[in-house]
């Protein structure tokens, strides 16, 4: 027996102990010490099994790290088959997230109790496969096929009193896992309770599968696998037996877990993980994080500040008025009335929040006391280095000054304080109570444990945290202005911004470009590139004027109503705008350009392209640290499809040499706009991929 699980005779009872910290990951040692306990247990005449995990959980699942390797030792769904089987009343305790592969142990169990607060579910499909050891055949049994398709094919979690009205567990009791499972085991041998397999129970009811097999696929916008679970609970209700419904869930589990849908999606797993813990944060502590200022009450700021208030922080609001600072007030009541109404808090802590954990001010000097200020003012550098002037003279020793700028270049904004070492890009993205991603862009003399404590922040208020280093757009906004260039040459040189946002949607992203930049608001855009001419354009980047030809006549996008699309109050997405056309076709004219047809296809490749190899040159310049931080960035920030992991994720699945033709095409037409990574082209020479640059750089 291995030593992941421990052995113990309690009476007529064999204890079972799961010991493979943190999460009990169903790895291959724990899957032959549950075999060899097992067997023991049967060979010493045991009467019962009792199954429980140490630590904080039962079992969390398969262990993913085993995937896409060969298979050693037992495979999960024989040995659940095989704990099913077994002679002897087998009882698991449930504690912690008993998920995927675990609560498929739990399910070939014949009993099962739980702590009231044990979670269960089988989340497969957010790792792109489906629950192959069981899961699809015994959850229906126990649940109904409705409830466990809607379980299955979101990957919901329930707690333990849902579970238990359920069907999916016996009994709820406090106490330790240990302690409940040997009560509940003796009660049962006590009574001469029967052996009891889900797997000889009825098969579950078959519904019409084709239908909500349709509306699945439907709804994961180009996610295969839990549709692909609508089939294996299909197989359930339909097979003759369970050994013919397992054999169809082990197949289309291999179909998934040969996808690449599963690279993506199981890339994504650990780069959540991974993106914030960066090799040179090791062993630094953070600084002390008791109260936030936030200066400017806008959207922006606003959410800012909802966003702490939310985690606990207080927060002190200073606006330039009076008024102005009450409007903040107002913002920031109407975010936390949506976290009132979806119960995620009380009537009294919304009291708490907008009454007490909120100072509003107009005062610099409210500052003086906080551990952290957030600026998230006007985007304009003479405004941003007046701020951090004041914010320089009234904030106490260690205080971290941090600037919400988008594009800015926060070593010039460090520049204009005395303490350049306490300063620090926080890029939050609007609304910032929502949206996942932080940018933590570190200048040039920012201090390792500012950027801890940044990181710290980012955990508190459960963002993603991405390192990025200075530049104009840090890691995500440079590459969106990439992507989008490309797009919108494509549109000078023949494609519609709705052909191109329907390739981009098919392709998975949550939204087209164009779709983006009207609920964005197109006068942002337009401010760009207004800054950009005034710097002076090079002469060979292609520039178009049709947009600020719409901004001129005041069409922004959603909020007035008209951009590329026009909305209709009270209707959901907009339909095309055909002043966009004629300004489009005007345009080419103007330029004397030939409109030519474009294919989906190619549109996807060059957008995905000039994606990739913008990508990698913020990773060759380090202001990514690794291509998994871009990857974080993109999928948090940007609506990339999770599925396909993000965009090196994407590359490395695509083949490097092939995205690589891909831009030497392009520059034969533009050498300007195409010039190829040097790191994309050095990975291709050596044949290596980004993510051996993720493995060496974590
Ligand atoms: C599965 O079970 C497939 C089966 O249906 C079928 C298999 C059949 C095979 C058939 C063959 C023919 N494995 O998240 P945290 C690591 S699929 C390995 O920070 P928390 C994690 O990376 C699985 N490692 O903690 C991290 O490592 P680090 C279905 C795993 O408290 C550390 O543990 N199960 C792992 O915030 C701590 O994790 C799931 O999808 C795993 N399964 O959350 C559950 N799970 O410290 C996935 C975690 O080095 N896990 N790790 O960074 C979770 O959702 C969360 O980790 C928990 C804990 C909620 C469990």
């Amino acid at each position: 027996m291995t030593d992941a699980i421990g052995y113990e005779r309690i009476g007529d009872v064999a204890v079972l102990k799961a010991q493979n910290p943190p999460v009990n990951a169903l790895g291959f040692d724990i899957r032959e010490g549950l075999l060899a306990g097992i067997e023991r247990a049967e060979q010493e005449g045991a009467k019962a099994v009792l199954i429980y995990g140490e630590g904080r959980t039962y079992f969390a699942g398969a262990d993913i790290t085993e995937f896409g390797k060969p298979l050693r030792g037992i495979f999960l769904p024989d040995l659940c088959n095989r704990i099913e089987a077994s002679p002897l009343i087998v009882v698991s305790a449930l504690h912690g997230t008993a998920l995927g592969g675990g609560l498929e142990v739990a399910l070939s169990s014949h009993y099962r109790i739980a702590v009231p607060s044990a979670r269960m579910g089988l989340p497969e499909v957010h790792l792109g496969i489906l629950p192959g050891a069981g899961g699809t055949q015994r959850l229906p049994r126990v649940a109904g096929t409705e409830k466990a398709l809607e379980m299955i094919t979101s990957g919901r979690q329930v707690g333990a009193k849902e579970a238990l009205e359920a069907g999916i567990i016996d009994k709820i009791s406090e106490g330790e896992p240990r302690e409940i499972g040997l009560a509940y085991a003796q009660e049962l041998l006590d009574h001469d309770a029967p052996r009891r397999a889900v797997g000889e129970l009825p098969a579950p009811e078959a519904i019409n599968f084709d239908a909500v097999y349709e509306a699945t696929l439907k709804k994961g916008r180009g996610q295969l696998s839990p549709a692909t679970c609508v089939r294996a609970v299909q197989a359930a209700a339909e097979s003759s037996s369970l050994e013919e419904g397992l054999k169809r869930e082990r197949e289309l589990f291999m179909e998934l877990m040969n996808s690449d849908q599963r690279q993506g999606m199981i890339h994504a797993f650990f780069s959540e993980r991974a993106v914030s813990k960066l090799p040179e944060l090791k062993g630094v502590a953070p600084r002390e994080l008791a109260s936030i200022g936030v200066i400017g009450g806008g959207t922006m700021g606003a959410g800012i500040a909802t966003a702490a208030l939310l985690s606990g922080l207080p927060v002190v609001m200073l606006e330039m008025t009076e008024e102005a600072a009450e409007a903040a007030k107002g913002r920031i009541a109407g975010n936390l009335q949506g976290a009132l109404k979806r119960g995620k808090i009380s009537e009294a802590q919304f009291t708490q929040l907008t009454e007490e954990a909120l100072t509003l001010a107009t005062d610099y000097a409210a500052l003086s006391d906080v551990d952290l200020v957030i600026e998230a003012v006007f985007e304009e550098m003479s405004v941003k280095k007046v701020v951090f002037g004041k914010l320089d003279a009234v904030c106490k020793k260690g205080a971290i000054l941090a600037s919400n700028t988008s594009y800015l270049d926060v070593n010039e904004i460090a520049a204009c304080t005395s303490r350049p070492e306490d300063v620090i890009g926080l890029h939050f993205f609007s609304p910032a109570h929502v949206m996942k991603l932080l940018e933590i862009v570190v200048a040039d003399k920012t201090a390792l444990d500012v950027v801890a404590t940044g990181f710290e922040l980012g955990k508190r208020l459960k963002k993603i945290s991405v390192r990025a280093g200075v530049c104009d757009g840090f890691i995500g906004n440079r590459i969106l202005a990439t992507y989008r260039k490309a797009a919108d040459h494509m549109i000078l040189d023949g494609a519609s911004p709705y052909q191109i946002d329907k390739a981009l949607t098919d392709f998975g992203f949550a939204m087209g470009p164009f779709a983006v930049a009207d609920l964005a608001g197109l006068d942002i855009g337009w401010a760009m590139r207004k800054r950009k001419r005034a710097e002076g354009m090079d002469p060979r980047e292609r520039d178009s004027s049709y947009v600020d030809k719409m901004c001129e006549a005041g069409n922004f996008g959603q909020k007035t109503g008209k951009g590329y699309y026009i909305y209709e109050a009270g209707k959901r997405g907009g339909t095309p705008n055909p002043e966009v056309s004629d300004l489009i076709a005007a345009e080419r004219a103007e330029k004397g350009i030939t409109p030519r047809a474009f294919t989906d296809e190619e549109i996807v490749t060059r957008y995905m392209a000039a994606m990739v190899n913008e990508a990698a040159k913020v990773v060759g310049e380090g202001i990514a640290r690794r291509p998994l931080d871009v990857d974080m960035t993109l999928l948090f920030g940007y609506g990339f499809p999770r599925y396909r992991g993000g965009p090196l994720k994407w590359a490395d699945i695509e083949g490097l040499d092939k995205v690589l033709a891909t831009i030497k095409a392009g520059a034969e037409e533009d050498d300007y706009f195409w010039q190829p990574a040097p790191l994309l082209e050095e990975l291709v020479a050596e044949g290596r991929s980004f993510d051996d640059l993720n493995k060496e750089n974590s």
